[in-house]
């Protein structure tokens, strides 16, 4: 995998995404993340598998996959949804787990509610329906000790927004 440290220009300056990422896909599978349009790393043979065992499993096509490493409990994800343009309005995410445990939080945006699931090696999360329309979901910081963690969101571009 081709890690990339990524940085996003908030309040004024530059700061550093707690997590190294990579975006895999289809030749014209671009996707704006961290406020920059990335072009796809074309797919290697381990992710092209996963790919296809998941498009099997589930019926849902991907074009694409974003890839993070959280290296240690430091390493993090910042509460959004999933709702660029490029997905279109009611994407089907699948979200691979590998290697250490970790939670994972979903937020509703109007009552508040969270829920809290634990995400472990091999599971397997499916984000349908308007999901992404209601709830936010985030990986928070931990002072527990963690081994890394890579997860797998296969996605599907549907519209190719350059800007
Ligand atoms: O690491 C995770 O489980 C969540 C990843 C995520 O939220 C994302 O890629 O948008």
């Amino acid at each position: 995998m081709d890690w990339q440290e990524e940085s996003i220009f908030i309040f004024g300056r530059w700061v550093k995404v707690p997590r190294l990422m990579c975006w895999y896909g289809d030749p014209d599978a671009y996707y704006q993340y961290s406020g920059v349009t990335h072009k796809p790393r074309l797919w290697n043979k381990e992710l092209q598998l996963v790919r296809v065992k998941i498009e099997q499993q589930f019926g849902s096509t991907y074009n694409s996959v974003l890839a993070n490493l959280y290296r240690n409990g430091r390493d993090s994800m910042g509460c959004h949804a999933d709702d660029e343009k490029e997905l279109g309005s009611t994407p089907i995410i699948a979200s691979l787990s590998l290697g250490d445990e970790r939670l994972f939080k979903l937020h509703h945006k109007k009552n508040k509610e969270i829920v809290d699931i634990i995400l472990g090696h091999g599971d397997l999360l499916i984000m349908a329906g308007t999901i992404q329309n209601h709830w936010l979901h985030s990986v928070p910081k931990t002072k527990k000790l963690k081994t890394p963690r890579i997860n797998l969101t296969f996605r599907n571009i549907v519209e190719t927004v350059t800007t």
